[in-house]
Formats: structure tokens, sequence, C-alpha cells
């Protein structure tokens, strides 16, 4: 059998920061539920999670996709920086995006991926796995290990699941950093990715956009070009990467940061991720954990937001609260 793993240098961007290895452990190794306990990332090899989408590629689903539209992102570079436009409004400085959002049915995706030459614009199918795909793809879909995640989910108290989203990346596609509020078991299925964490202790490194705004739960921070002198503290960054090839499944814990990116060469990747509701948030005891302050301070964000109306105003508002008075 073909190692499908194999990579060189060349293929990964390159990035100032220290990245230490994310641990890859079997299954059935007794670490991996302690890990996921703890809130620790890691992959997961052996698992079989996916065994029933080894055979998916672009011809099969051409073939069982069905006909209803799928969600196509378009780039104007390698960048698919999520944005919700929910949050977009007259008074946010609106930053230029590079990316659009496009419908369109699977056989369109399929065509337009074989036809695209350099200097197109690059594309993302993002596709929630929902009832109207194929019959194939239904069975596939029921043949997951199940049981196997299900465990993991009541072992964990993690909530029910949200969705899985089909993910199909051109070659060198980066989905840039950002934290989901969500478990995430992250299953790879064709090609390979690059997954660099950081744990959400590190939120005043990474700048994230305040929440009212579309690029909430991003960071402000562009890798490829970071700015030390806007983000200082992005020189005290550490975080922990692993390259995901077929069969792995990688657990990213909620509020963990992720940046993500399919490898420069090696064709087009597929993935399919396993979002959970969080549970509970856990007995408040000190120190804090990362993520419960970051869940803290969203909600006091929030409401600020909410009952100043005007986001201008959280900042002074803010510091009045706190200078001289919660500080020394
Ligand atoms: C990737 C991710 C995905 C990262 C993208 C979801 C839209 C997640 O699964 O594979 O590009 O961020 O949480
Ligand atoms: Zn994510």
């Amino acid at each position: 059998m073909v190692d499908q793993r194999v990579w060189d240098e060349s293929q990964l961007r390159k990035y100032d920061f220290i990245l230490k290895k994310i641990p890859r452990l079997p299954y059935d190794d007794p670490r991996v539920d302690e890990m996921i306990a703890a809130n620790q990332p890691v992959v997961i090899t052996g698992s079989r999670l996916v065994e029933t989408a080894e055979k998916w590629d672009l011809d099969y689903f051409n073939e069982n996709m069905g006909n209803d539209n799928c969600t196509v992102i378009y780039s104007r570079n390698h960048k698919f920086k999520f944005y919700d436009d929910s949050k977009a409004s007259p008074d946010i400085k609106a930053e230029f995006t590079p990316t659009r959002k496009v419908s369109m049915k699977m056989s369109e995706f399929v065509r337009r991926l074989k036809e695209w030459k350099k200097g197109d614009e690059r594309m993302y199918l993002q596709q929630v796995l929902n009832d109207t795909v194929g019959q194939q793809i239904v069975n596939d879909f029921l043949g997951f290990k199940w049981s196997w995640v299900n465990n993991i989910q009541k072992r964990n108290s993690w909530g029910s699941l949200t969705y899985n989203l089909l993910l199909i990346a051109m070659e060198g596609n980066v989905t840039p950093c950002h934290y989901d509020e969500q478990q995430n078991l992250f299953a790879q299925i064709r090609g390979l990715k690059r997954c660099i964490l950081f744990p959400p202790e590190q939120f005043d490194c990474l700048y994230p956009y305040p929440v009212y705004h579309p690029h909430d739960r991003q960071s402000q921070v562009d890798f490829d070009r970071p700015d030390y002198t806007r983000f200082p503290k992005l020189k005290d960054l550490r975080g922990q990467e692993a390259i995901v090839g077929p069969g792995d499944v990688l657990y990213i814990p909620n509020y963990w940061w992720h940046h993500i990116e399919a490898l420069m060469r090696g064709g087009y990747t597929i993935s399919v991720n396993f979002w959970y509701k969080v549970g509970r948030t856990g007995k408040v005891a000190y120190p804090l954990k990362g993520y419960q302050k970051v869940a803290i301070m969203r909600n006091v964000e929030k409401m600020l937001v909410e009952v100043l109306q005007d986001h201008n105003e959280v900042g002074p508002l803010l510091r009045s609260l706190v200078v001289g008075r919660y500080t020394e």
C-alpha cells in the first residue's frame, strides 16, 4: 500500500511561530480518552470513523451528491476567512473581503474545479451533509462509526451533534486562525491538511475581532504578514501542529484556536467534521480555565454591545470601570 502521508517541508507555508507536535495515538490507547477529557488536542489513528468515505472523490460526488445546491466559497487569495453576513452593518468599517459565497450544484463545482487554471479565484466547498444527498452517500454516512463517536460524546458530556460539514479544498487553501464554540472531531478523508492549534489561554496573543464584527472568533493577525507592532504579544505565541491524512481524526477542543491549510501540492483534499454543542462550562474554580475566561468575556462583551448600542462606547466604558479601580 502506498503511504498517503508523504510530504515535505516545501508543501508547508512558512510562519514565525514556535510549534510542537500534537500527539498521534491509536484510537484504543487509553490516553486518547484522557486527552479528550482534558480538552487537549490529539490525532487519533485507526478509528475507521469514516472508512465508508474512503472511496469519496470528485467523480463519486458528481454521481451521488444529488441536485441540491452546495455552498462554495471563492477567494482571490489562498485565505478563506469566515465572514458572518448576519453581523455585517453599515457602521462597521467594511474591510476588503476577498471572499464571496456562491451556491451551485455539485456537478457545477466539479466542472469548475476541473477547468480551474492558475490565476483564477480559488474555490472551497463547505457544505452541510444533509438528507438531500443521494442514496449512496446516505449509506456511506450511516456506515460511519457512530457508536465510537457517540461514546466519546457521552463520556465527555458533550451536547448534541450540530452537523457534519463536508469540506473540499483546493491544494494550498487556508482557513485562517479562529476558534469555534463547539467540540470538533475533524476527520480527514483524502489528501493532507496541516492543522496548527493554539490553546484558549493564548487569547491575548491572537487579538480576536470584537464580538459584533463579521469576523468574530477570527484572529486579526495575518499569519503571512504578522504585525508585531500592532500585536506585540504575538511574540509569546506557542502552538501545536499536526499533518492529518486519510483515516486520521483530529480532536479540536472547543475554544481552541486553529489554522488549517491544505498542503500546497497533492491535489484537492476532502474532510468531514463532526461538530458538537458544548456541555456545561464546568464548575468555576480558580484559576479559571482558558476557555471559561473566553466564554465569560464573550458574554460580558455581548451584553455591553447590546445595552450601549454603539460599539464605540464599549472601550471607554470598560476603561472607566477598570482603570484605577480594578487596576493597581
Ligand atoms: C478547514 C474548521 C474547518 C477548517 C473549516 C470549516 C468551515 C473546522 O472544522 O478544514 O479548512 O475550521 O472547525
Ligand atoms: Zn473551525
